[in-house]
């Protein structure tokens, strides 16, 4: 039956691929590993799980990417393949982007007419040449990544390895205690009770229809003290859908944060990841003066400051230096427009941890541009005239909650098609009422124009494009396949802000 079925998928997908013409020479790796040689290095091992975590002293049922030895994610030195067997014990059907990689189409962890998911009690191989950075994996799947099936994908270089600095990396996650399902019907208007989606109660309550709005003038309500900073009125503030229970950072909050050793007068490298599904951070190094070093993996100029912001889907590397009296130092990430943050806490031998507020004193503003101005790539694209210049509009809203791009859902979406070699330039115009972080798959971009500004910016594979702002992002085309670009917001994703650049292999 397993056979049949299985037979089945593959020549639908077969007949799909039929119709994608060039790219139907992708699918012999669909199944990559399969055949791979007896005398072939031992393939790492990564289960997708089911687990219970304690937050804020509550249990939740939720998932994990990790190792047999409970490693959660994958952290490959300098040359090691990605050679990694899947398994998926989730109970349920599942698919893991590996994002931040450029693997072959067939291997980049996404589910279409010519990708199956796997199963639930299936295994999948996967085999490509990794690329050196802080990345992260994640669930394409439905609204499984909001139940934190996610965890850091790390490739250290030679370079990484010769720095004298110790290594700490931090996924960041919202959290709810609720079914995202239900999250997400109260936002479309579903048949939930639509009183469910205020999470910390006392938040109006009983308004039915309008519950997304409630969440928005709630969020209004936190920019109380901000109104008047740098020309925002509360109308122009739309930033946060959902009131989350809870921000992780490597699974815990300030009720119990990881506190990591380290040295007076040493060295760390942060390895940061926004894996949020709907929150936005800034990132505050208190006394710190932080120096980012990458953005999505690819080196940039040094950039120092204290403050740094970071959309859903985004990594920093900081470097910063202890200093040589040492104590205790919380990295802090406050979400956009609230009070609300999480983090880790930096401590030197025998230093005093004190407990630090899981509410900052003020509300922050939005996650702005400021940041990505400042990044320039170490190494950019090389000057070439483009081939094929593309300008899409970001569009939608939030009555009804649908979220699009140039008015059309994913489904009804127009590809971008470019042929494999081309020099291409992606537009994304914001006509929508919110900021929405963009990414694409199968290559790195160069960010080239910011609200119609050029710059020479950073490679990297998502890029914020802010209300009534613009970005361009250019790329050489160089990995066949159909390639999503789409919000890394995943509600927005989920109701639609999806499309393909197709890369057409030219014979
Ligand atoms: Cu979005």
């Amino acid at each position: 039956m397993t056979i049949l079925q299985t037979r089945r998928r593959f020549l639908a997908s077969a007949a799909s691929a039929a119709a994608l013409g060039g790219l139907s020479t992708l699918l012999p790796a669909l199944i990559p590993g399969a055949v791979r040689p007896a005398w072939a290095a031992a393939p790492l091992r990564l289960a997708v799980e089911r687990r219970v975590l304690e937050v804020m002293g509550k249990p939740a049922s939720v998932f994990g990417i990790r190792q047999p030895d409970g490693t959660s994610g994958l952290f490959l030195d300098p040359g090691q393949r990605f050679l990694v067997d899947l398994a998926n014990r989730a109970g349920e059907d599942a698919v893991i982007h590996w994002h931040g990689m450029t693997p072959p189409y067939a291997q980049d962890g996404v589910a279409d007419a010519n990708r199956p998911l796997i199963r639930d009690g299936a295994s999948q191989g996967y085999d490509f040449e990794p690329r050196p950075g802080t990345h992260w994996m994640h669930s394409h799947h439905g609204l499984q990544e909001q139940r934190l099936m996610a965890a850091p994908l790390i490739v250290r270089t030679v370079e990484d390895r010769r720095e004298d600095a110790q290594e700490v990396t931090v996924l960041l996650h919202d959290f709810t205690f609720k079914d995202p399902a239900e999250v997400l019907a109260g936002l479309t208007g579903g048949t939930m009770d639509h009183g469910d989606m205020n999470h910390g109660g006392g938040h109006g309550g009983g308004h039915g229809g309008a519950m997304p709005m409630m969440n928005h003038s709630m969020d209004m309500k936190g920019m109380g003290d901000m109104k008047g900073m740098g020309g925002m009125t509360m109308a122009a503030m739309d930033l946060n859908d959902v009131e989350y229970d809870a921000y992780l950072a490597n699974d815990r909050t300030f009720d119990d944060p990881e506190v990591v050793r380290v040295e007076r007068g040493g060295r760390v490298r942060l390895r940061l990841i926004n894996g949020a599904t709907s929150t936005a951070f800034h990132i505050e190094l208190g006394a710190l003066d932080g120096t980012v070093v990458a953005a999505d993996g690819n080196p940039v100029q040094p950039v120092t400051g204290r403050r740094f912001g970071m959309v859903m889907g985004q990594r920093l590397d900081i470097l910063v230096r202890l200093p040589d009296e040492g104590g205790a130092f919380p990295v802090l990430a406050q979400r956009e427009g609230e009070r609300q943050r999480t983090g880790i806490i930096l401590a030197t031998p025998g230093a005093t941890v004190n407990k630090v507020a899981g509410l900052a004193d003020g509300a922050a503003g939005p996650v702005d541009l400021s940041l990505e101005r400042r990044l320039t790539a170490l190494a950019p694209l090389a000057p070439r005239p483009t081939d094929a210049a593309f300008t899409i509009r970001l569009t939608g809203g939030m009555a009804p909650y649908v979220w699009t791009i140039d008015d059309r859902p994913f489904g009804e979406h127009r590809p971008l098609t470019v042929l494999k070699g081309q020099r291409v330039t992606v537009t994304m115009v914001n006509e929508s009422p919110m900021a929405h972080p963009m990414h694409l798959h199968g290559q790195h971009f160069q960010v080239a124009a910011l609200n119609g500004t050029a710059l020479a910016g950073a490679v990297r594979d998502t890029v914020l494009v802010p209300m009534n702002g613009s970005a361009t992002i250019a790329f050489d085309a160089d990995n066949p396949g159909r390639w999503p670009l789409h919000c890394h917001n995943l509600l927005h994703m989920a109701t639609g802000m999806m499309t393909e650049l197709v890369c057409e292999q030219t014979i």
